[in-house]
């Protein structure tokens, strides 16, 4: 039920506002641009051992998300970029995302998120084996800019790496835009 009311909320803002984006991966890959290990698909689970944990089982949201290597550990000194590009950040307020982030830590294999070439995020690599939100202000943006998830690693120990679902950007409602998201909300809940 949770899910379902993040998702909406983010659905909604993402088909009432120009420059917003919303993407469970369940249907298809978002529209996001994968080099080296990221790959769109449906973990399966895979055993990390003996350096670390299992990949997820699915996606936070359904079966699908993005993943550095699906059904495997990652690969020794790669630099592999996940990029949403062309994104209009004039009125973009946050960008949200759920991460599963197995990579021991955030010292020698970095999991970086950087919006219109800043760095806005660097993940601690450990997200305990399970998924969690992650929200970021995007207020200070403006122009166009690209979205993009760096996963960079070294030459030892491999593990199963990041994963990203749902992934969320809001814009700063216009005038008269909330009107219509508490109209729309009305209707989601008199459905039930
Ligand atoms: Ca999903």
């Amino acid at each position: 039920m949770k899910l379902l009311a993040f998702a909406s909320v983010c659905a909604l803002a993402a088909s009432a506002a120009s420059g917003a984006y919303f993407s469970d991966f369940e249907a298809d890959d978002g529209g996001l641009i994968g080099t080296n290990d990221w790959e769109w698909g449906m973990p399966v689970g895979f055993d990390g051992a003996p350096y670390g944990g299992a990949e997820p089982i699915g996606g936070y949201s359904g079966d699908y998300c993005w993943g550095t290597v699906i059904g495997g550990a990652h690969s020794p000194s790669t630099i592999s970029t996940l990029t949403l590009a062309g994104q209009n950040l004039d009125l973009a307020e946050t960008l949200s995302f759920w991460e599963y982030s197995e990579s021991g830590g955030n010292t020698f294999d970095t999991a970086k998120v950087f919006v219109g070439g800043t760095e806005v995020y660097l993940s601690d690599g450990n997200s305990g084996l399970a998924w969690r939100e992650v929200v970021l202000d995007l207020t200070g943006f403006s122009g166009t800019g690209d979205i993009v998830f760096e996963f960079s690693t070294t030459s030892v120990v491999e593990r199963v790496g990041w994963y990203i679902d749902d992934l969320c950007v809001t814009d700063i409602p216009a005038p008269g835009t909330i009107a219509l998201f508490g109209i729309a909300g009305l209707a989601i809940r008199r459905r039930r």
